[in-house]
């Protein structure tokens, strides 16, 4: 199922307020690409914030690979957020019991839910997860782990298909998935990694399909991008080349 309808059409169909803000700013930036600041700095992390912040709509941070976080980084982030006006995806991948997802989300040296609009999870465990994740992060969309971009990953297409039937009970705090394109309905977002203008894949298991592919044939809605821009000596302007190519793939779509 490919997705004709608009964003803007699509607005109104999503339940969780984060999912709609984000659909405001994607439209008002003309910008469906999220770039993945997989570094191990602070200064590295908000140097890439800044650098590419005017052409993304979302910002997707590891910060457990952040080997000097402080609250004053989620801080920064948040300041350069509001600067360049983009949403703070962090990738946590929540997969236990509700309880300790619950104390992951608020706790530990990170407090994820002080700072970030968007975290994603596994259903490996059930609903729990998800019911933990609604219930304290009133001010947070969730994404759902749908499929893997790796290589033998085991998202079977009935996991798949109880991801698309979690996110429904849980439609107020989850607004998509991480998806390898449109599995569902259009009430909810699509978001691919695995985004790559060169590299078919690397050395372990990543496996890269191109941003046209992924929007315009695959369906989905926002490209996730990582090494693809932050390895490049000119971040500013590879930014800029994958903004245009998402958007194009997304109105190509709209146009088919
Ligand atoms: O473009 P890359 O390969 O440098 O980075 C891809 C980013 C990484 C991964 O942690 C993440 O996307 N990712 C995810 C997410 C977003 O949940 C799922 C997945 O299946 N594959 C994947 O690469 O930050």
């Amino acid at each position: 199922k490919v997705h004709q309808l608009s964003f803007e059409q699509r607005l109104p169909l999503i339940r969780n307020k984060v999912g709609r803000r984000l659909l405001e700013i994607v439209l008002k930036k003309q910008s469906n690409l999220i770039v993945a600041a997989d570094v191990t700095t602070s200064q590295e992390l908000l140097s890439i914030a800044d650098e590419v912040g005017p052409q993304i709509c979302v910002l997707k941070t590891h910060a457990d690979i952040i080997q000097d976080w402080t609250d004053s980084v989620s801080e920064q982030l948040v300041h350069l957020a509001k600067l360049h006006h983009f949403l703070i995806f962090e990738d946590r991948k929540f997969a236990d019991i509700g309880n300790t997802v619950e104390l992951q989300l608020t706790g530990g040296i990170f407090h994820i839910a002080h700072w970030a609009d968007i975290v994603n999870a596994h259903i490996i465990a059930g609903p729990g997860t998800i019911e933990a994740l609604s219930r304290s992060a009133e001010h947070c969309g969730v994404l759902l782990l749908a499929q893997m971009s790796s290589k033998g990953s085991l998202t079977v297409p009935e996991y798949t298909q109880k991801a698309l039937e979690m996110a429904k009970q849980y439609e107020d705090a989850v607004f998509g998935f991480i998806s390898l394109g449109c599995i569902g309905e259009p009430n909810f977002l699509y978001f691919t990694p695995g985004v790559h203008l060169q590299e078919r894949g690397d050395s372990l298991g990543q496996q890269y399909t191109d941003p046209e592919t992924v929007i315009a044939v695959q369906g989905s809605d926002m490209a996730i991008v990582g090494r693809g821009i932050i390895q490049s000596s000119d971040r500013r302007k590879a930014a800029s080349t994958y903004r245009k190519a998402c958007w194009d793939a997304y109105l190509q779509r709209l146009g088919d």
